[in-house]
């Protein structure tokens, strides 16, 4: 088994942190996306998505999406149980990881991918304008989990899960944009200073 992953973006980051939290280690072949090692026709033939994180089996199946790895491993080792034990559980974790992933965590993306110079080569057509629109659209998700913050410990409820690794690494993705998390956002500040003391947040 191999996992293709990449420094510094945020969805391989996503897979590291989850393995982490469930004690798994996995032999890692590194991808450069700066220099487009992604791009390449080898890696082009593993994943056609031209994307990172990237899981190859033994027997040469290829799983991609943060979150189908993550599935992948949640079946294999369920414990600690990231995607919920409960029906109800699981689908306030489901819930609270869709609305992160494809509001919030999109709209960072958007922010610095169609808003930085460096990125103008990754993200083609690259729309300035789209990056402005999205930074009060990511502001007002950030405030709306600020207020979930106010009322559970974590993002989908009483435990830890893989919406808050969702979360942390797009709020930590927030830093490329130079734009920083409200002072007032005080849950939010409570929440990251506990997920961002655990280990596996060095991953
Ligand atoms: N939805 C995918 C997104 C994967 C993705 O976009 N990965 C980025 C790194 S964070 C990438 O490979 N980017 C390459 C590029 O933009 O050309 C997932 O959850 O894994």
């Amino acid at each position: 088994m191999k996992l293709y992953d990449s420094v510094r973006a945020p969805n391989p980051r996503r897979v590291r942190i989850f393995l982490a939290e469930k004690g798994i280690e996995v032999p890692r072949v590194m991808v450069d996306l700066a220099s487009f090692e992604h791009r390449s026709d080898e890696f082009t033939k593993l994943n056609p998505f031209r994307r990172t994180p990237t899981l190859e089996l033994d027997d040469g199946t290829v799983i991609t999406e943060s979150v189908a790895i993550s599935r992948y491993f949640e079946e294999i080792y369920p414990e600690p149980p990231l995607f919920g034990r409960s029906p109800l559980e699981k689908a306030r974790i489901e819930m609270w990881n869709r609305r992160v992933e494809l509001g919030f965590m999109t709209e960072v993306q958007a922010v610095f991918r169609h808003g930085h110079p460096g990125m103008a080569t990754h993200e083609i057509p690259q729309v300035n304008e789209w990056a402005e629109a999205n930074k009060a659209k990511m502001m007002a998700s950030l405030r709306l989990i600020n207020d979930q913050l106010g009322e559970v410990p974590f993002i989908a409820g009483e435990t830890y899960s893989i919406a808050d690794i969702t979360l942390l690494c797009a709020v930590d993705f927030m830093k490329p944009t130079k734009i920083k998390v409200p002072e007032d956002h005080t849950h939010l500040w409570r929440w990251y200073e506990d997920v961002n003391a655990r280990p596996s947040a060095k991953a």
